[in-house]
């Protein structure tokens, strides 16, 4: 297979990096000449390690680390640099990185300020020369893992997602071939850069085909508006983005994020508004389409398997579908026998399952886990969808209620539900996600107090999770009970607690 970064030195001067979102000279810029020095230099460095975490700030660093650890063929586990304690220590005993990469001074939890740390060189440590394509550059095979990316299951801790080469150059060439997506794109975003949506198609996407990503640091609807002015073509991000977009531009007027009509004018000027990681809801993409006459393009994927589907810029307009397969995915329907459904009627759902060369190779040190998630070759996501008679699939809920899609993220129930009961104060707990127009579904947490000593306040059980856990896996709601409902198995209801 050929190179991951085939534009890494072809045009030196050109923009590869912007982080910051003064709309000016404020921002940082790093040319493609500048980023394949430093991530040479770091390359070099750690091109021994066996496996390096990468302490994941929005910052330039993070690619800078990203893109080294790609050029030595050293995997790398992205770590949120938000990580509580808990699942810091879950996610480096499972991984066993021999290196950690940070950029200089970044202070650094206990547990990875104990690896050796490689600090992220923004600069080439052999000032002066030229860097080239390196004549004996050999790629690794393409089957080697690239980057381990922990995402959250049903039950248990996260398990580590090992994704091969193959899977990001094909998952990346499918969405330029969808989306018509080049070197001339600069990309907007602010998303996070530990997960497959901001790291992968956000920082490993424009620097496979050239172009440049513009990095917000945060998220702000007057970043966004000050971004696309300053020349973004493309803008990326998860519903809750899109939704606090969709708020600024039904708002009247100066506001703190800036005026609306500012918002619509830059967004209209972009050329492609993708959303993806959950479903953007109808009255969202309907707003912004009203407001700026762009449809929403949505995309589909998974950590497990990258992109699986997405909807056509130049097709129809499609709200509420996902798209149709990517060109080098194969995806079907089946029923609960596990038997494929051929009807395109809009009507019979099957539970997705998808094939191809963008899919993960294993759950790292998990082989009884990675056969499971598997049929007869087929991956089987748990997303419960109907396709329609032109073949675009509608996703119509999850299989398992122990998922939470919150601003984005995948969350476990199991896993907060333990995190809750380690706290003195918990006797039981159960977590259930109930819709919320902001973050599509937030975390409800369902405690009944331990019967010695006070109950716990809802600040502080949040709190408690967002230490251990991460900030994003904390309740927003705590509701008290006697008890929790429970079948004659002892098994908790939690359609009961939903609907109660
Ligand atoms: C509040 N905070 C606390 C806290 N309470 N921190 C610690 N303890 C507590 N008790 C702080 C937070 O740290 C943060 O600080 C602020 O409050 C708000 O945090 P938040 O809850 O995370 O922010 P929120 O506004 O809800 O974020 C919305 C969001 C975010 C959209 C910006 O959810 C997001 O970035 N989502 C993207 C998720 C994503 O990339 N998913 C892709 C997965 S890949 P501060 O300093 O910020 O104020 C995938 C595959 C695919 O799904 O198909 O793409
Ligand atoms: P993750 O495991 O964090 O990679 O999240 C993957 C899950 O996000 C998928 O299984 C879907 O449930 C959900 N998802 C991603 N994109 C979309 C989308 N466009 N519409 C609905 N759900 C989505």
């Amino acid at each position: 297979m050929p190179t991951l970064f085939p534009q890494l030195y072809k045009a030196p001067a050109r923009p590869a990096l912007r982080f910051g979102d003064s709309g000016g000279e404020a921002d940082e810029v790093i040319d493609y000449g500048r980023l394949a020095g430093a991530a040479r230099s770091l390359a070099l460095r750690i091109a021994d390690a066996r496996r390096v975490a990468v302490w994941a700030t929005p910052s330039p660093h993070t690619c800078v680390g990203v893109l080294a650890a790609l050029l030595a063929g050293v995997p790398a586990v992205p770590v949120n640099p938000r990580i509580g304690d808990g699942e810091l220590a879950h996610i480096l005993s499972d991984s066993t990185p021999s290196t950690v990469l940070a950029a200089p001074g970044d202070d650094l939890p206990e547990a990875l300020a104990a690896l050796p740390r490689a600090d992220v060189p923004l600069e080439s440590e052999e000032p002066g020369t030229e860097v080239r394509h390196p004549a004996d550059a050999t790629e690794p095979d393409e089957n080697r893992p690239a980057l381990i990316v922990y995402t959250s299951g049903t039950t248990g801790p996260p398990k580590g997602v090992v994704l091969p080469r193959r899977a990001i150059a094909v998952t990346l060439d499918d969405l330029a071939d969808a989306w018509g997506w080049t070197g001339d794109d600069v990309l907007v975003h602010a998303l996070p850069l530990f997960h497959v949506h901001g790291l992968i198609l956000g920082v490993l996407g424009p620097l496979r085909h050239g172009g440049t990503l513009h990095h917000l640091g945060r998220f702000s609807p007057g970043g966004v508006a000050a971004a696309l002015e300053a020349g973004g073509t493309m803008l990326f991000g998860v519903p809750t983005m899109y939704h606090r977009l969709a708020e600024v531009l039904d708002g009247d007027g100066a506001g703190r994020e800036g005026s609306a009509a500012r918002l619509a004018s830059a967004l209209r000027g972009a050329r492609l508004l993708v959303s993806g990681s959950a479903a953007l809801p109808r009255h969202d993409h309907e707003r912004i389409e009203a407001a700026t006459g762009r449809r929403v393009v949505e995309r589909y994927g998974m950590t497990e398997t990258l992109m699986i589907t997405s909807v056509r810029p130049d097709g129809a307009s499609r709200p509420g579908t996902v798209g149709t397969p990517l060109r080098s995915v194969d995806v079907r329907l089946v029923d609960e026998q596990e038997k494929r459904i051929e009807e395109s009627d809009g009507e019979t759902v099957g539970e997705i399952q998808v094939r191809g060369p963008n899919l993960f190779t294993e759950y790292l040190g998990r082989p009884d886990a990675t056969a499971d998630a598997f049929a007869g070759g087929w991956f089987r996501t748990g997303d419960m969808a109907v396709r329609d008679a032109d073949g675009h699939y509608r996703i119509v809920g999850r299989k398992s209620t122990d998922l939470i899609k919150s601003g984005g993220y995948k969350i476990g129930a199991g896993e907060i539900e333990n995190c809750l009961l380690g706290h003195p104060a918990v006797a039981e707990a159960a977590v259930t996600g109930e819709p919320d127009p902001d973050l599509g579904e937030r975390i409800v947490a369902w405690v009944v107090p331990a019967a010695d000593g006070p109950r716990p306040g809802a600040e502080e059980l949040a709190g408690y999770v967002a230490g251990r856990l991460a900030p994003h896996k904390r309740p927003r709601t705590v509701r008290f009970l006697a008890a929790l409902p429970r079948n004659d198995m002892g098994k908790v209801m939690k359609r009961e607690l939903s609907h109660g």
